[in-house]
C-alpha cells in the first residue's frame, strides 16, 4: 500500500477575512491583502516537489464561490449578483463567509481509515461537519460530491456524509494512525477536545470521533480515544495537527498536546510496542513557538527510497529554537532522516500548514487505479493548472474587494476554466 496525499488547490477567492476564532493567524492577518494567484502557486508547487520525491499526489478542486445557494438558504432572493449583493450590504459577515477558499484545507475535508483497519478490508472515509466555524460548515455539502466521485468504487472505497451538525467533526486533522507501515493493521488516535480554552472553541467532540470510529468499523482494540490538552487550544492549537503528526510507526508530538500524555504513550504502545513516539519537550520548544512556527503542521513521508522526510513551512526555519531542536534530532540519527522546507505563506497567514492543505489516504495499488484519475496529478497535469491559475486567479483580494460583483465574475471564470482544464463538467462537482 502507498500513501496518497489529495491537496485542496488553493482557490480564486483566497483572503484574510479574519473568520476563525482561535486560530491566530487568521486572527492577526485579518485585513490584509492575499494573493490569490501567489497562494495558488505555493501549493502547486508544494505538489510538484511530492511528485518529485516520488510519491502519488491528488487534488481537490475548489468550491464554487460565492456560495450563492447558502445565502440563498438564508432568506436573500434575486439574480446571483442581487444576493451577493443584498449579503454585502445587509449582513457582510456573511458574504465573506460565503466568499471564503477554506477548502483548501483538505486535512479537515474527512477522516480516512485505510483497509487494513476497517472491519470490510474496504477505505472509509467520513466528510467532516466543520461546524464549529460558519464559513467552514457550508464546505462538506459540496466537498463530499468531490469525494463521493474521486473514490466512487465500491470495492475499495465508502465514503459516508457528515455527521450531525451539533456534534463538531474536523476531520483528519484531528485524527492520527500509527501502524508497523502504511499496509497493515493500525492503531488509529482520534483526538477531540470540548469547550472553551482561553476564549477559544474546541471543535472535535469526542461523540463526533467514536460515531466516526463506528461507521468506518474500526475495532475498539484499534481505535483510542484522547483529550487534546486545554493549553495547546489556548495556546493556538485550534486542531490536534498543529501539535502533533504522526506516520507509520513514528509519532512526534509537543510534550503539551494532549491532557494525559502519559496515558496517550501507554495506550499506543500497549497496541503497538515498536511504536516510536518523539516528544518535543516544552523547555526546547514552546507552544507559543510551536504555533507560531508551524513545526508539527509538517507532513511525515515515508519516501519510495526508504526513511521519512519532515515537510516543514519555511516559519519552522525561521523560528530559532524549533530549528536547532529540528537539525539537532536529524543529526542524531533519529526516526526523521531529512528535512525539507517548503514555502506556503499564503496559506500559513490563515493558519494552514502544508499538512492542512492535504488528505491523506493510504490504499492498495489496485485501490489507487480505481481513484477517478482526474483527482490524480501528474506533472503535465501540474503544468495545465499552473497556466490556468496564472492567467484567471486574482492576483490580490483585499477583504473590501469582496463585495465587488467584478471579483464575484472573475473568481467563478476562474473555477470553470479549471473545471474544464482538468476535464470536469460544471454540474459534476
Ligand atoms: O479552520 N483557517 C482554517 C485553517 C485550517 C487549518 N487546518 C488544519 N489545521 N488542519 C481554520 O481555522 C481562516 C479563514 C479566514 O480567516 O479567512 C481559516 O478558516
Amino acid at each position: 500500500m502507498i500513501e496518497v496525499n489529495f491537496d485542496g488547490l488553493i482557490g480564486p477567492s483566497h483572503n484574510y477575512a479574519g473568520l476563525s476564532l482561535g486560530n491566530l493567524a487568521s486572527a492577526s492577518n485579518a485585513g490584509a491583502e492575499a494573493s490569490p494567484r501567489a497562494a495558488a502557486l505555493q501549493g502547486l508547487a508544494k505538489m510538484r516537489r511530492m511528485l518529485d520525491l516520488g510519491l502519488t499526489q491528488g487534488l481537490f478542486v475548489p468550491l464554487d464561490r460565492p456560495d450563492t445557494a447558502w445565502l440563498r438558504s438564508l432568506g436573500f432572493t434575486g439574480s446571483d449578483d442581487d444576493v451577493c449583493r443584498a449579503a454585502w450590504r445587509d449582513e457582510p459577515a456573511l458574504l465573506r463567509s460565503a466568499m471564503s477558499a477554506s477548502s483548501m484545507w483538505t486535512a479537515n475535508a474527512a477522516t480516512v481509515s485505510p483497509a487494513p483497519d476497517t472491519h470490510d478490508g474496504r477505505c472509509h472515509i467520513t466528510a467532516a461537519n466543520l461546524a464549529t466555524m460558519v464559513h467552514r460548515s457550508i464546505e462538506h455539502e459540496h466537498v463530499v460530491k468531490q469525494l463521493r466521485l474521486a473514490f466512487q468504487d465500491p470495492r475499495y472505497f465508502a465514503v459516508h456524509p457528515a455527521l450531525p451538525a451539533v456534534f463538531g467533526d474536523e476531520g483528519a486533522a484531528n485524527f492520527m494512525r500509527l501502524a508497523p507501515s502504511h499496509g497493515v493493521r493500525g492503531v488509529e488516535v482520534f483526538v477531540y477536545a470540548e469547550g472553551r480554552f482561553g476564549g477559544f472553541p474546541a471543535r472535535q467532540s469526542r461523540v463526533a470521533s467514536e460515531a466516526v470510529a463506528r461507521f468506518h468499523g474500526v475495532s475498539r482494540d484499534d481505535a483510542i480515544f484522547v483529550r487534546q490538552s486545554a493549553e495547546a487550544i489556548a495556546a493556538g492549537a485550534f486542531h490536534n495537527d498543529v501539535v502533533a503528526v504522526a506516520n507509520e510507526n513514528v509519532l512526534l508530538a509537543h510534550e503539551q498536546a494532549f491532557a494525559e500524555p502519559a496515558l496517550v504513550h501507554r495506550q499506543i504502545r500497549d497496541r503497538m510496542p515498536e511504536a516510536v513516539i518523539v516528544e518535543v519537550p516544552a523547555s526546547r520548544v514552546s507552544l507559543a513557538a510551536a504555533t507560531r512556527s508551524y513545526l508539527f503542521n509538517s507532513q511525515l513521508v515515508t519516501l519510495p527510497t526508504g526513511g521519512m522526510m519532515l515537510i516543514v513551512p519555511a516559519e519552522t526555519r525561521e523560528t530559532p529554537e524549533v530549528w536547532s531542536w529540528l537539525t539537532e534530532q536529524i543529526a542524531a540519527g533519529g526516526p526523521i532522516g531529512a528535512v525539507e522546507v517548503v514555502d506556503v505563506r499564503e496559506s500559513m497567514r490563515n493558519g494552514g500548514g502544508p499538512a492542512c492543505l492535504r488528505l491523506r489516504v493510504a490504499a492498495s495499488a489496485e485501490a489507487v487505479a480505481a481513484i477517478d484519475a482526474r483527482f490524480l496529478l501528474d506533472a503535465a497535469k501540474c503544468d495545465r493548472i499552473q497556466t490556468v491559475v496564472e492567467s484567471s486567479w486574482p492576483a490580490r483580494i483585499v477583504p473590501s474587494d469582496l463585495g465587488e460583483p467584478e471579483l464575484w465574475h472573475q473568481i467563478r471564470a476562474a473555477r470553470a476554466a479549471l473545471l474544464a482544464a482538468l476535464g470536469f463538467s460544471e454540474g459534476e462537482l
